[in-house]
């Protein structure tokens, strides 16, 4: 555990031969950086701004327990508490465990007992996040979740997502509901903030520009697909017009509907990105 140059407390992880590591912030058990082979996978504005309750902009948020706008702050609170850390193992698979648990400040905003776990998992080539959702209440809860993540590009005008086509999909930029992807091969040309229903199921894998496999859980197959473009980006403080081209957001979690809970129980999602070449 070390003090990161953002005043969060963070820990660095590397595998045994040292050719990929992640950091981790306590903070919203916010993954900043995922590198292999010298290769950075994940988007970090320079303007991000790390200050408590505030969201990172970049990384990996964990949206929970509300994806979007709603009687919740955007995106839920798990991104902006702070978690604490459990189980390390750097022995073969580099692993580490975070816990977040209900407090007097989440029950007032939503009045639930959870207990949640990040597991995080690295190997050679591929990143692997797990979320556990235990309800330890004495009724059903409902929740959304999404691993939002940044991922780094050279140029959005050059960037392409394909394992989408013929999947139904809501078009938050327009709003209308539903949409299918006819192409093969997404490319970017305006903003773009599209929940595809069930597109993990598709049978082809996501990939990002053909390098870069993107692949969720049964219970996690949605995926939202977002880039800001231009003139938002430089409306928004912490991403700035330079930053619109470096990044796009594919997301995995379940968002089209909402999982219900029931006491006692445990819920699982994740996400698993391999970087094939
Ligand atoms: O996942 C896409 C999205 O919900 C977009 O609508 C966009 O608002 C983005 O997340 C970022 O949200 P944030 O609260 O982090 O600014």
């Amino acid at each position: 555990e070390f003090e990161y140059k953002t005043g969060f407390p963070a820990l660095r992880l590397t595998n045994s031969n040292g050719s990929a590591s992640v950091e981790i912030l306590l903070y919203g058990a916010h993954v900043l950086s995922w590198t292999t082979n010298n290769k950075q996978i994940l988007f970090l504005s320079d303007k991000a701004i790390f200050a408590p309750g505030k969201a990172i902009r970049g990384g990996i948020p964990i949206v929970w327990p509300q994806f979007g706008p709603g009687p919740l702050p955007q995106h839920g609170f798990a991104r902006v508490k702070t978690w604490r850390l459990g189980k390390t193992n750097t022995n073969d698979d580099v692993s580490v465990e975070l816990h977040l648990l209900h407090d007097e400040d989440t029950l007032k905003i939503w009045p639930h007992k959870f207990n949640l776990t990040l597991t995080i998992r690295l190997k050679e080539k591929s990143f692997y996040q797990e979320l556990t959702v235990h309800n330890e209440d004495n009724h059903t809860f409902e929740f959304t979740s999404l691993f939002h993540t940044y991922f780094t590009v050279d140029d959005i005008k050059t960037t392409t997502i394909s394992g989408l086509n013929n999947v139904t999909y809501t078009d938050k930029v327009d709003g209308s509901k539903t949409k299918t992807e006819t192409n093969k091969t997404l490319e970017f040309t305006s903003e773009t903030d599209r929940v595809y229903n069930d597109g993990g199921k598709n049978a082809n894998p996501i990939l990002i520009n053909d390098c870069i496999q993107v692949i969720g859980s049964g219970t996690t197959s949605d995926i939202v697909v977002w880039n800001p473009w231009q003139e938002k980006a430089k409306g928004s403080v912490d991403i700035g017009e330079h930053n619109f081209s470096k990044f796009v957001c594919v997301e995995v979690g379940h968002v089209h509907d909402s999982v219900k809970l029931d006491k006692d129980q445990l819920w699982k999602g994740s996400h698993e990105i391999t970087l094939l070449k």
